[in-house]
């Protein structure tokens, strides 16, 4: 089968259960052993206040990139049982609290449509701990159809997010 040419994604990661700095730093771990992939960049970590439900734990949210022959639906895939293997519930709650959550940011500047699949993704631009880690790492990185990132972070209210020390 003719492989793909690679191309750069970008990856948001969040948790608020179970040690959730753990979760992430793992999951940047397992992000760096994808087939067909090499990490390129990842974020610090940053707490932030829930977006959904107020009575939830604080997350820990990073962002990472790679370069990857992986398709979308294929890296999908990958993302989706590496969540599993995080004991990922979900508690029912629309928008309630997750062990880990891996979500497909930005795929090279495609837009796909699918069942499976909304990328870029659609809260990209309301998402403070998505803007500002993407401008932590590539502050000039263009999200398709959304807008420049710098310009993005610029807009966004930053509510009380914080950079994590090591
Ligand atoms: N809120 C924050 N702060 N971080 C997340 O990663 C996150 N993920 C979600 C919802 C429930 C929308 N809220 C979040 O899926």
């Amino acid at each position: 089968m003719k492989k793909n040419y690679p191309i750069l994604a970008y990856i948001g990661l969040g948790s608020n259960l179970q040690d959730p700095s753990a979760q992430i730093a793992i999951a940047l771990r397992e992000l760096a052993l994808l087939p067909e992939s090499d990490l390129h960049q990842h974020s610090g970590l940053y707490l932030s206040r829930p977006m959904g439900p107020p009575d939830q734990p604080v997350y820990v949210n990073a962002v990472a990139s790679i370069k990857t022959r992986l398709g979308p639906e294929e890296l999908l895939n990958h993302l989706q049982s590496i969540e599993n293997q995080h004991g990922r519930e979900r508690l029912g709650e629309h928008w309630g609290p997750r062990t880990l959550d891996l979500d497909i940011l930005s795929y090279s500047n495609k837009k796909i449509n699918s069942l499976r699949l909304n990328v870029p993704h659609p809260g990209v631009r309301l998402r403070e701990f998505v803007l500002y880690p993407l401008q932590e790492i590539n502050k000039n990185l263009i999200i398709a159809g959304v807008g420049r990132v710098d310009r993005l972070s610029q807009k966004c209210y930053a509510n009380g997010l914080a950079l994590l020390e090591e």
